[in-house]
């Protein structure tokens, strides 16, 4: 055997993981279901990739198999589309294939984004018959995939040691003094671990890999989302030109909000339409979102575990509506919003406190990703370091932002902080930004422009920080229909009254 690590799937993903890895000096061996794809990538390899030599293709399974040095680590990047843990898809399709021909010990690290559940039970199915099962998020995209992702991986701790080496070379690198990622597109010459701290570190057992890459595409979905609003209320309310939006973008990049979601909004904002350089782009494109499922499976999590991470639902609702196009199309001419406009004030000053919005929601957002993932380690019986975990979101991925290092911070500050917005960080910045955020969400409100996001983490904000919710009338209503019971501010929680509310002479203490 010869190649360092195999890997299967040739679709865009795996093909750059795998130039990645050869340019990390890795032997790479690789296999695609359709042998034509395989070939067609060779050729393409050796005409094209310094690190050609490193890529060695196979027709056969076996031969594939056969050429991986042992413990033989087998990485898939094929289509996920098991959601339920019962559900069986292209995942195991493979894994049952390579079953036989694998030997006590070997590993497969699977490096689509695979529903967790599906992990927990493929660990579980495949450590039966010796065969080590990872799960590995790997966030970035292609780009990210061919110069450095985020990683990360879920399995057995002891796998984890002979599949180290790899990924931490071929993650992204940042900083180690500021954070910062180091980007670099040359293949020829690699962001070396020498250089910069990896973005990879064992999450935990299992689906745990997985599951933290799904909340980080869910935290993707509001940090879009969050973007979006900012820029309608520019474009509605200021009525701004997409370059001049441009402009405030990257001025917004330079401050706390500096991201790659930022960066990316800042050039889109600035392209012309490739058939009319006249228009701009971004007004060109048509309003209505797609998803591969992500951010569903997010918020789907959070109802399930009881956790409010409304922020992550309302970004896959304002997806959902803007869906339905023809419907509001036709409602647009129906329904009428406010009649008069309210005027926003100093241009200047409302720019500002729309990015002061968009902080404070952002920190909102994240706050609740964290919560989410804190749940899951309960349920799921998971030991996660969510500093560890933020400080992998700080290059390769999508979130990738300046903001994660204060995550990190906070959580080094308090490994058990209950919640990032009582972190004294965190919470000076709502503190400052308040003002400017309630401005912000209620001339939204009054011009009738729809800010989902930004409202519902506001609404989120002061739920979180009201000592006394209206849900004790709630609690009465249910105790009234439903005899559901309640219990009482002046005794211990947990002691469960009823009253006999159909009765004539209620109210009927039940002790
Ligand atoms: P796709 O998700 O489009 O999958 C295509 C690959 O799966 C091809 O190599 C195909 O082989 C193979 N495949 C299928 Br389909 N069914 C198979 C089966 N029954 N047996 C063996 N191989 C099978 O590729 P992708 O977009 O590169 O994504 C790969 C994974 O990475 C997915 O889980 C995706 O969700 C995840 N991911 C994607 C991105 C992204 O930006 N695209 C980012 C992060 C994660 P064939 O050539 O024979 O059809």
């Amino acid at each position: 055997p010869t190649s360092d690590i195999g890997l299967i799937g040739l679709a865009v993903m795996g093909q750059n993981l795998v130039l990645n890895m050869a340019d990390h000096g890795f032997d790479v061996a690789v296999y695609n279901r359709t042998t034509s794809v395989m070939e067609d990538f060779i050729k393409e390899v050796e005409a094209e990739q310094p690190s050609a030599s490193r890529v060695h293709g196979h027709a056969e399974l076996a031969d594939f198999v056969a050429s991986i040095k042992c413990p033989r680590k087998i990485v898939l990047m094929v289509q996920s589309t098991a959601v339920a843990s019962t559900d069986r898809d292209a995942v195991d399709k493979v894994t049952d294939q390579l079953e036989p021909l694998l030997q006590e010990g070997d590993l497969i690290i699977d490096g689509g984004n695979s529903n967790w559940n599906a992990t927990i039970r493929r660990e579980k199915e495949y450590a039966a018959k010796g065969i080590r099962f990872f799960g590995s998020g790997v966030s970035g995209g292609e780009l990210g995939a061919r110069f450095g992702p985020s990683l990360m991986p879920g399995g057995d701790p002891e796998a984890w040691e002979s599949l180290k080496p790899i990924w931490e070379a071929i993650a992204a690198k940042v900083d180690r003094e500021t954070g910062k990622p180091i980007e670099r597109f040359d293949p020829s010459n690699p962001v070396t671990l020498e250089e910069g701290e990896p973005c990879t570190g064992y999450i935990g057992a299992n689906g745990a890999g997985h599951y933290v890459k799904m909340v980080h595409n869910g935290i993707e979905y509001i940090d879009m989302q969050l973007i979006c609003e900012a820029y309608f209320l520019m474009k509605q309310l200021i009525g701004m030109q997409p370059d001049e939006m441009s402009q405030v973008f990257a001025r917004w990049n330079e401050g706390d909000l500096d991201s790659f979601l930022i960066e990316i909004t800042t050039d889109i904002l600035q392209q012309r339409d490739p058939t009319d350089p006249s228009r701009f782009f971004v007004d060109v494109v048509l309003d209505t979102a797609g998803q591969k499922g992500t951010g569903k499976w997010t918020s789907i999590s959070a109802l399930d575990m009881g956790i409010p991470a409304n922020a992550m639902a309302e970004a896959v609702f304002a997806r959902c509506l803007s869906a339905i196009k023809d419907e509001r199309v036709a409602a647009s001419e129906v329904l009428r919003g406010p009649a008069e406009a309210v005027d926003f004030g100093d241009q200047g000053e409302f720019i500002e406190n729309i990015r002061e919005a968009l902080y404070c929601s952002k920190i909102c957002a994240y706050a609740q990703g964290f919560q989410l993932m804190r749940e899951a380690q309960n349920e799921f019986d998971w030991d996660l370091d969510f500093g560890q975990i933020a400080a992998m979101f700080r290059g390769g991925c999508i979130i990738r932002a300046r903001f994660l290092q204060k995550i990190t911070d906070a959580y080094a500050e308090d490994p058990k902080l209950a919640n990032l917005l009582l972190n004294d960080y965190f919470n000076e910045a709502v503190n400052k930004g308040q003002a400017a955020w309630r401005k912000v969400v209620s001339l939204a409100v009054l011009n009738g422009v729809a800010v989902p996001a930004f409202a519902s983490a506001l609404a989120y904000f002061d739920s979180y920080r009201t000592a006394t919710l209206p849900q004790n009338l709630l609690q009465a209503q249910r105790d009234y229909f439903g005899a559901h019971t309640y219990e009482r501010v002046d005794r211990p929680r947990g002691e469960k009254f009823h009253v006999d509310w159909p009765e004539e002479n209620r109210p009927q203490l039940t002790l």
